[in-house]
């Protein structure tokens, strides 16, 4: 018999971290782990099995299944959104073939186990594409469905694969003789920028916001990319994580759509360079905002629409800006960095 398990890939990056620290704390299930580098050793207790890999890799994952019966997938590997602009080609690969690399297993998982196998996907408000910083003020907050034209390949791909998503949960082989009886039960949250105290994030264009405060609490220079009055919405790892396995737990008719905003604060650069100026008094962060990245963060909304999230499964933030930062980010980081 092969044993259960939930394989999460990208399982070393920001979201990892918190998603399987989170799951080995509240749950038996064992967890494989899937990642470009060997497994951090803070994660390596929690997991059951790491494996070295790319998500492009089908031989690697059809190893796993001859040993495992995959019960979820959270598929966080990808490109992400700075990085993907300097190997467009590239990002599309890993972040679209990876998907559907994993997109398949989930499917034949599902006809092994006879019941649809659950892939949570973290999407973006890079999946947005403003057409400017004078439409980003007028628009405020948008839904789901409002300027999903991304710039970025990232935010490309990231939208396709919402796509790929609900394809194989409600259409796949729509013309076959044996319709499909399980599909792979999608779910997607598109999420804002993350701020996590346990990782410095790496390829991104919102990491201005945990750039600046890692730095400070390190006392290192820092000179922000992006110009003080830019404003996106951002979000607390541990509500980032908390969000992924409430979606996961939601009963499966209560959900009506594939992506689902969420939203927590939506400060701009300055107000946050403000609230780590108040802790760090000696911090030097400066801003020079650099003009092409500037142009993809003017491109993605003030703030997010997430009243679908709230009503179909309950999504409410734990932390907003204050106690993100003087309950969660600011103590946990002096910790990390031992400063005072
Ligand atoms: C990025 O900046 O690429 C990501 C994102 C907003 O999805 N953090």
């Amino acid at each position: 018999m092969r044993k259960e398990a939930i394989l999460i890939t990208g399982a070393n990056g920001e979201v990892g971290h918190g998603l399987i620290t989170k799951l080995a704390q509240n749950s038996d299930q064992l967890i494989l782990a899937v990642d470009l580098q060997p497994i951090d050793k803070d994660l390596e207790p929690l997991v059951h099995k790491s494996v070295v890999g790319n998500v492009l890799d089908k031989e690697l994952f059809a190893r796993l299944i001859s040993e495992y019966a995959i019960t979820a997938i959270y598929h966080l590997a990808a490109l992400l959104s700075t990085r993907a602009e300097y190997t467009p080609e590239t990002a599309h690969k890993v972040n679209v073939e990876g998907t559907i690399n994993l997109l398949q297993l989930a499917i034949e998982q599902s006809h092994w186990q006879g019941r649809p196998v659950k892939f949570l996907f973290p999407s973006s408000i890079a999946t947005y594409g403003l057409p400017g910083k004078e439409a980003k003020a007028k628009a405020g907050m948008v839904s789901e469905t409002q300027y999903n034209m991304p710039t970025t390949m990232y935010g490309c791909t990231k939208l396709y694969c919402e796509m790929l998503g609900r394809y194989y949960n409600r259409h796949y082989r729509q013309l076959a003789a044996d319709p499909e009886q399980h599909g792979v039960d999608f779910r997607c949250i598109r999420f804002p920028g993350l701020i996590s105290a346990a990782t410095v994030p790496s390829g991104g264009t919102s990491d201005f916001a945990p750039e600046m405060l890692h730095a400070a609490a390190q006392n290192i220079p820092y000179s922000c990319f992006v110009r003080p009055d830019t404003r996106i919405p951002f979000m607390a790892m541990p509500d980032a994580v908390t969000a992924l396995l409430k979606l996961a737990a939601a009963p499966k008719e209560n959900l009506s759509q594939i992506a689902y905003n969420i939203g927590a604060f939506a400060p701009s650069a300055s107000e946050i360079h403000e609230i780590i100026q108040k802790t760090y008094p000696e911090a030097e962060i400066t801003f020079e905002p650099d003009a092409k990245r500037q142009q993809i963060v003017d491109t993605w909304p003030e703030d997010v629409d997430d009243s679908a999230a709230r009503k179909d499964w309950g999504w409410e933030p734990n932390y907003d800006m204050n106690k993100a930062f003087y309950e969660y980010l600011i103590p946990t980081i002096a910790e990390r960095y031992q400063t005072p």
